[in-house]
C-alpha cells in the first residue's frame, strides 16, 4: 500500500509534505502562510527548480477547503508527488517544473477537514465562532472572499451550512492565502482550486448569471482540461461557468482571483464522483483520480504556457 490507498489525518498530510521536502530537498519546500483558527499550520509545498533569482510564473493548486471533501486533499498531494517523481525521467515534466512555480496547499481548511474525521463526517466549513453568536459553529471558507461577498448563493445565518461570515476574509484561513495570492497575483497564471462532487471544470462567475468578458479564453482552456482528463479513464467532466451549471454562489476564491486579482485562468475543479458516493469516495478511488486530474493538470499547463 502507498499513501494514496487510504485518506489521512492532517498530521500524517504534514509528515507526508514534510517527507517529500527531504526526499528532494533541491526541488520541493514546506513553509506556513498562517495557522487556523485552531491553531493548525496552513501548509503550502512549493515545488521550483534552480536558482531562487529568476522570477517564474506560477500555479497555485489547492484542495480541502470543504471539510468533507477528501479527495480534494489526497488529489493535490498526487498531483505534487507526481511532478517531483516524474522530475528529470519525463522531458515533459522537467519542462514543465523548470517553467513554473508551483504552489500545493493540500488542506485549506484544516480545522473542518480533522472535525469530518473526528466527529461529523459531512463537515463543510471552518470550526471559528464568535463570542456573540451561540450554538452554531464555522463560516462557508468558499463565500468568505472579499469580491462581491454575499451577493447571493451565500447566508448570513451562522447556522447556514453557507454563512458567509460576519465580515469578508473573518477566516484566518482564507486571508492566508488571499494576502499570498494578491503579493505575487502578476505571476500567478493558473488558479486551481480542487472540490467534489460533480465532476465539473467550472469557470467564473459564481455570483452572477453574466459571463465575464474572458469567457471564451477561459472556457477554451477548461474544455483543454476536460478533454485530457478523460483520455484516461473516460471520466466525463462538464465545463462551464458556476452559475450555468450550478447555482448562485458569491465569494468564492475563484472569482476573487479573477475578479480581484486579475488571474484569468481561474477554476473550481468538482472531481469524482457524481453522486453515486458523493463526498464518501471510496479510497480505491484516490489514485485513479489522482491520475486522470494530473493528465488535465498536464495539458492545462502546457496550453497556459504557449500564451506566456
Ligand atoms: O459551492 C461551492 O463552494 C462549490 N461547490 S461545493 O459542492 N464543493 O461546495 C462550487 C464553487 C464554485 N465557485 C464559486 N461559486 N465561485
Ligand atoms: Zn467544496
Amino acid at each position: 500500500p502507498t499513501f494514496f490507498s487510504s485518506y489521512h489525518r492532517l498530521d500524517e498530510i504534514h509528515k507526508y509534505m514534510k517527507s517529500l521536502e527531504s526526499k528532494y530537498p533541491k526541488l520541493a519546500s514546506t513553509f506556513s502562510i498562517g495557522k487556523s483558527f485552531e491553531g493548525q499550520d496552513l501548509l503550502v509545498l512549493k515545488i521550483r527548480s534552480g536558482k531562487e533569482t529568476k522570477k517564474k510564473p506560477i500555479i497555485w493548486i489547492d484542495g480541502g477547503t470543504h471539510g468533507r471533501e477528501w479527495i480534494t486533499s489526497a488529489s493535490a498531494l498526487y498531483i505534487a508527488t507526481k511532478l517531483l517523481n516524474e522530475y528529470d525521467l519525463d522531458a515533459n515534466i522537467t519542462k514543465l517544473i523548470d517553467f513554473y512555480e508551483w504552489y500545493i496547499h493540500p488542506v485549506v481548511n484544516p480545522d473542518g477537514y480533522e472535525y469530518s474525521h473526528t466527529t461529523d463526517r459531512m463537515w463543510r466549513k471552518t470550526r471559528s465562532w464568535t463570542v456573540s453568536l451561540i450554538g452554531c459553529r464555522g463560516v462557508d471558507p468558499n463565500r468568505n472572499w472579499s469580491f462581491k461577498w454575499n451577493y447571493g448563493g451565500s447566508s448570513i445565518s451562522p447556522c447556514s451550512h453557507v454563512y458567509s461570515g460576519l465580515i469578508p476574509f473573518s477566516e484566518p484561513e482564507i486571508k492566508a492565502i488571499a494576502n499570498f495570492i494578491f503579493d505575487r497575483k502578476n505571476r500567478v497564471k493558473l488558479f486551481l482550486t480542487l472540490h467534489s462532487y460533480s465532476q465539473m471544470w467550472l469557470t467564473p462567475w459564481g455570483w452572477t448569471h453574466e459571463f465575464p468578458s474572458d469567457y471564451e479564453d477561459q472556457h477554451k482552456m477548461a474544455n483543454v482540461a476536460v478533454r485530457a482528463l478523460r483520455s484516461l479513464y473516460g471520466s466525463i467532466f462538464e465545463s462551464g461557468s458556476t452559475t450555468e451549471l450550478l447555482y448562485t454562489a458569491s465569494g468564492g476564491s475563484d472569482d476573487w482571483a479573477y475578479g480581484y486579482a486579475g488571474i484569468k485562468y481561474s477554476f473550481t475543479a468538482e472531481l469524482r464522483d457524481t453522486g453515486k458516493h458523493g463526498f464518501v469516495l471510496p479510497s480505491n478511488q484516490i489514485i485513479p483520480s489522482g491520475e486522470e486530474l494530473w493528465i488535465a493538470v498536464k495539458a492545462l499547463a502546457s496550453e497556459i504556457r504557449k500564451e506566456l
